[in-house]
């Protein structure tokens, strides 16, 4: 089953947070944010402890003032604001690709693609949460569903500073009240509800169209981000067929290693770099299948694109016994721009530039792999690489 994996991540309390942290003799106080007392204009935000007044963003000053009499009430200092919004959007553009921000203390995030990197979504989404409240030295609140409708409801199901996961998130979407779905205003609202329709299964099963209207836009086209787009369609492979038919795993891993990594040294001298992996096996029976990923993000050290092949390989030889008669590795999405790499995946980039340095001054077969040595063994061995028995190049 596909985990959930559009993540949505929201400062709690935004301005007034930042007002408390600067100030710590607030901590504990109901700090609304937007102006004085007695002035014309409305609450920015309200701290969690002035929320429990009645106190909201948009509510008159005045009338803030009577629900909180305690309040203690800032104008606000929108450049600070403004330059801890940017540490936040720098920060998450550098733990994950495909950050789409919503406003200035809000972002969705594509997890699509990391899973290769990370234990599970959930670690993933709890390390980022993590990652951010301390680079930012604010509390979040975050969610992760299906679509960027599901994620921003499961953060809302999370604040103040909790992580939510909506797993089904139909059933959860079917019991929701209307009123919690962004783009149902009051009026819409006040209609349904006098037609005794309060829930969003209940528009589903009255309406169909309605709910579609109203609700399907949040759902249906909300899972793209935006992407880095990439260069010309071009692709390389490196495949190779056995000399004989192979039925040890740790064996057809290595060949697929080293294909992989010649993969990675040709996009490394190219100034290229790869967003999606295609690996191909064919069967000791001819039967041959390809399965393919998308990385979500670009890069060419040999380890990201080795998670990614390993795993799309393990899922390939689940659909027949072996043995095998050829294994290949294609990279497709090339382009010429790096994207902004997630830091678990730099490493591997800057590993894969030293390997390409000693093998520029001292030959490929310089330095290896450590699963591609039993090669050796096998196959002769030049100073630029082992001399695979068919290895057939870039088609
Ligand atoms: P929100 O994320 O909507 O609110 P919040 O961060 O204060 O509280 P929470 O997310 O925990 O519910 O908005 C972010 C900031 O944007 C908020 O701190 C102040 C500003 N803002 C306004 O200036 N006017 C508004 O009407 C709203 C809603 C927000
Ligand atoms: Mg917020």
């Amino acid at each position: 089953m596909i985990p959930p994996f559009v993540l949505h991540i929201d400062i709690d309390a935004f301005f007034a947070a930042v007002e408390v942290m600067l100030r710590p003799g607030l901590k504990g106080k109901p700090v609304i944010v937007g102006g004085m007392p007695e002035e014309r204009g409305v609450v920015c935000t309200a701290s969690y402890e002035a929320r429990k007044y009645g106190v909201h963003s948009g509510m008159a000053l005045r009338t803030a003032a009577q629900k909180c009499p305690s309040g203690v009430f800032l104008r606000g200092r929108y450049h600070i604001y403004s330059q801890i919004s940017k540490r936040f959007f720098d920060c998450l553009n550098r733990l994950a690709p495909g950050v789409e921000g919503v406003s200035v203390d809000e972002a969705y995030i594509d997890l699509r693609g990391m899973q290769y990197f990370y234990a599970s979504v959930y670690e993933m989404a709890e390390k980022i949460k993590i990652v951010v409240e301390k680079e930012i030295g604010l509390r979040v609140s975050a969610g992760v569903g299906f679509s960027k409708l599901g994620a921003k409801l499961a953060t809302e199901m999370a604040k103040p500073g909790g992580l939510f996961f909506i797993e089904d998130e139909k059933t959860f979407l079917s019991n929701l009240s209307l009123a919690k779905i962004p783009g149902i205003g009051p009026h819409t609202l006040l209609i349904l509800q006098g037609l005794g329709i309060g829930r969003v299964k209940e528009l589903k099963k009255t309406y169909p169209s309605l709910w579609k209207k109203l609700i399907g836009p949040h759902l249906y086209s909300s899972t793209r981000f935006p992407r880095k787009t990439h260069g010309e369609a071009k692709s390389f492979s490196r495949e190779t067929t056995f000399p004989e038919d192979i039925s040890d795993r740790e064996m057809i891993m290595s060949h697929l290693s080293y294909l992989v990594d010649r993969l990675s040294l040709y996009l490394i001298e190219h100034h290229l770099f790869t967003g999606r992996i295609e690996i191909k096996v064919r069967f000791g029976d001819f039967s041959t299948f390809t399965r393919r990923a998308a990385l979500g993000f670009s890069t060419h050290g040999y380890h990201n694109m080795w998670k990614v092949s390993l795993f799309l390989l393990n899922e390939l030889l689940k659909k027949k016994k072996l043995p095998l008669r050829l294994v290949g590795a294609k990279v497709e999405q090339i382009s010429k721009q790096r994207d902004i790499l997630p830091f678990v995946c730099l490493k591997s980039e800057r590993l894969s530039h030293g390997v390409r340095d000693i093998r520029e001054r001292f030959g490929f077969s310089s330095i290896f792999i450590g699963r591609e040595l039993v090669l050796e063994r096998v196959y002769p061995v030049e100073r630029e690489g082992i001399v695979l028995k068919t290895a057939s190049l870039t088609k």
